[in-house]
């Protein structure tokens, strides 16, 4: 009996995912769809004063830069509807975000051709890497808004950054800073176990097999 629902979920991804079937194609292995919007993070949430805020562009670019929240504003804006996928087992469909569409934000900032992969810098000390080409896709949004409001502090505001087609701490909330690397550099959760690319259909979560992370500690959590 067991095996049989064993061999079904892997046969039927529906069965796997708690959703519609024609939503399943939709829900990586490993994921349970949820309603609601967990809040996830090491740290206290940090607080901002939008006339000081900055977020700060460096590594391999042509001249350092730096823009105040007001210039990001006035870049073109983006709104759009994606999918997200949490490490902890959580996906939730049809997230919709405003914001600036990286791919909009990389022509102005003289980003030299040695740069292969960046890191992106938020409070407190949070970073997290990836390939150039998968934050130069069209769907990388840092985006200010969800739902059509302002994020809320413990969402990231007032920036944080969208990845759709990787886990979500790759997703890096109250981001400051964006560097330009030649090289691959593991950030925080990729020093500590998790995935360097972390794509969630292939379920990329870690680095080793001796991981272990308590998945279903989003369900204790804080969530809106
Ligand atoms: N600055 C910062 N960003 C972060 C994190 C963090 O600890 N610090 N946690 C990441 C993780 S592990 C996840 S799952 C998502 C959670 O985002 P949410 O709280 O909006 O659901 O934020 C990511 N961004
Ligand atoms: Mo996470």
């Amino acid at each position: 009996m067991h095996n049989k629902a064993e061999r079904l979920k892997r046969a039927n991804p529906a069965l796997k995912a708690n959703v519609a079937p024609e939503l399943a194609h939709r829900v990586p292995p490993g994921q349970t769809v949820t309603e609601r919007f967990p809040i996830l993070h090491e740290g206290p949430v940090p607080q901002y004063d939008l006339n000081t805020w900055t977020l700060r562009v460096f590594g391999e670019v042509e001249e350092e830069k730096v823009f105040t929240y007001e210039q990001l504003m006035a870049l073109p804006q983006t709104t759009q509807t994606n999918d997200i996928h949490c490490v902890t087992r959580w996906s939730k469909l049809d997230t919709t975000w405003t914001g600036v569409r990286v791919a909009d934000l990389l022509p102005l900032l003289g980003v030299k051709p040695e740069a292969k992969h960046v890191m992106i810098h938020a409070d407190h000390d949070y970073e997290t890497n990836m390939p150039l080409a998968d934050f130069a896709r069209e769907d990388v949004l840092l985006a200010h808004s969800f739902d059509g409001e302002p994020l809320t502090d413990k969402h990231g505001w007032p920036l944080r950054l969208v990845v759709p087609h990787l886990y979500f701490w790759k997703s890096a909330k109250w981001i400051r800073g964006i560097e330009f690397m030649k090289e691959d550099r593991p950030g925080f959760w990729e020093q500590n176990g998790f995935h360097n690319y972390a794509d969630p259909f292939k379920e990329q979560r870690y680095s080793g097999d001796d991981f272990d992370l308590p998945e279903d500690e989003w369900h204790g959590k804080d969530f809106d």
